[in-house]
């Protein structure tokens, strides 16, 4: 039998009955978002709602999707013209349909003069990013941009050529400026604390740095709404790959497979205009803090804790993980315990639904969630998902043993040996002066812990030598390297 032929427009009519796609004519819609990060998440999440509002008539919003490192989603996806699939899974089945929204694909690197160049354009009037939480170059501790960061000296040296998300905002807003073109919206979908704000003040720090009327501008004249994101999206396999082959009777190099839930909370702080989001399930709010914080300690912070711990315990993913003896209980009572009473809970949220619900989708086994991916990036991670729920339980003087297990599951997993002594691959921009320290210090929970808690991008100045952290998450660590992390899990016990 020959190979199936490849998902493209050409093809879209040959694929499987029962493989919904596009209710509209593609040629008709017009750029109006560059999105910069164009990964599964993306694919998942916003180019799906973008997606619906083409079916229901919108016509302006159609997606110009850049990369700003490699090749890979431009390659697989160009020949395609920028179709995918997007599977949603579950117990209860799967459901395919082909995604058209994104019309246009660049790779940063290549061009990155064409990409600002499509960003200036008058009908571009919403830049979003999904650049993951290291791509805004900042220090995590205090959100500053990080002056010494080598795309940022870059991007200063070579403005109109830039390397960073924050110089592709600057040299496109500038460009703008200089041509009489209202500023677009920029549109942060990272899973980072107040996100709008942060990149605001990232981006009109880096925008100071070339010139004072410009970073003034950045900070007074553009929009930069928070926003809340919510899918499950984990890497796609070479399995689902061929599963949805065999589905759609077509070859997709690159679907994206995810779970029926999807959640985005958006400030409604769109000057320029944008696609009628609530229509496809988004909630357009004024303030999007309180789901922010509430998404990132309870969802993020479980994620993390369940990726160290899960991780070193041997289990390749999240479902795995949280069957295992002692991890559902050891989640929620840190869900129930240790996060809730820190979080100012949106109005009409009820709390109670959503945790049971987050217990159930990390217990999807239908979703490939590997632990190792969550693990990925933890000094970018934890200052939201765990140090942010430290903060508040030590000043109010309340226990935190489940969050200091956690942390010292991350501690434990970035020496880069596992429990079984084979090395991990640790992936972190700070990993190699993470494992530096470790390496100094020893499997000696008395020095590694503060070795570890003093790295200040991290831990900022407050938390280093706070003993009410430090002996937690020594005794933490203790139990770790005596019995495990499935028995530290197993056999937990809270502090009272
Ligand atoms: C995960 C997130 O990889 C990770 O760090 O915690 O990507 C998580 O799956 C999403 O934020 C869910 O919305």
């Amino acid at each position: 039998m020959s190979a199936p032929s490849l998902l493209s427009a050409a093809t879209l009519g040959l694929r499987a009955p029962g493989v919904a796609a596009l209710a509209y004519d593609r040629a008709q819609q017009r750029t109006g978002i560059v999105h910069l990060g164009i990964g599964a998440f993306h694919r998942a999440h916003q180019a799906a709602f973008v997606d619906e509002r083409m079916a229901a008539g919108e016509r302006d919003w159609a997606i110009l999707g850049a990369s700003l490192r490699s090749p890979e989603t431009r390659d697989a996806l160009a020949p395609q013209d920028g179709l995918y699939t997007l599977v949603e899974r579950d117990p209860s089945g799967e459901k395919a349909r082909i995604i058209g929204a994104v019309t246009g694909l660049m790779v940063a690197p290549e061009a990155p003069e064409v990409l600002v160049a499509a960003m200036s354009d008058p009908a571009v009037r919403i830049v979003s990013l999904t650049v993951t939480e290291k791509g805004y170059c900042h220090d995590p501790a205090t959100g500053d941009l990080r002056e010494d960061h080598p795309d940022i000296l870059h991007d200063l040296a070579m403005p109109g050529a830039p390397r960073s998300a924050p110089g592709f905002l600057v040299a496109a807003l500038a460009r703008r400026r200089a041509a009489g073109i209202p500023p677009f919206t920029v549109l942060c979908c990272d899973n980072l604390p107040a996100n709008g704000r942060l990149v605001r003040r990232v981006v009109s720090r880096l925008a100071r740095l070339r010139e004072a009327g410009l970073g003034g501008f950045v900070a007074d004249e553009v929009a930069f709404p928070c926003t809340m994101v919510d899918r499950i999206v984990p890497a796609t396999t070479p399995a689902d790959r061929a599963a949805v082959a065999a589905r759609l009777g077509l070859t997709d190099a690159w679907p994206v497979v995810t779970e029926p839930f999807r959640q985005w909370v958006i400030e409604d702080d769109f000057p320029m205009g944008r696609p009628a989001f609530e229509d496809a399930g988004a909630e357009l709010v004024t303030n999007a803090a309180p789901y922010e914080a509430m998404k990132l300690r309870l969802l993020n912070g479980s994620h993390s804790a369940l990726a160290y711990l899960g991780y070193l315990a041997g289990h390749e993913t999240v479902a795995q993980a949280i069957a295992a003896p002692g991890f559902a209980p050891f989640i929620r009572g840190l869900m129930d315990d240790e996060v809730t009473p820190t979080l100012d809970v949106p109005t009409q949220t009820d709390l109670a639904a959503y945790k049971d619900a987050l217990l159930q989708r990390f217990a999807n086994p239908a979703l490939n969630h590997r632990t190792w991916q969550i693990a990925m990036d933890g000094s970018q991670k934890i200052p939201q998902r765990l140090l942010a729920t430290i903060r508040v339980r030590l000043a109010a003087g309340a226990p935190i043993s489940r969050l200091a297990l956690a942390l010292a599951g991350w501690m434990r997993f970035v020496t880069g040996i596992d429990e079984q002594g084979r090395a991990i691959d640790v992936r972190d921009p700070l990993a190699a002066g993470l494992r530096a320290l470790a390496d100094a210090a020893g499997p000696v929970p008395d020095r590694l812990v503060p070795a570890l808690l003093g790295v200040r991008e991290i831990f900022g100045s407050d938390l280093a030598d706070d003993p009410r952290l430090g002996r937690p998450v020594r005794a933490a660590l203790t139990g770790l390297y005596q019995s495990g992390a499935a028995r530290a899990v197993a056999q937990f016990q809270p502090e009272t």
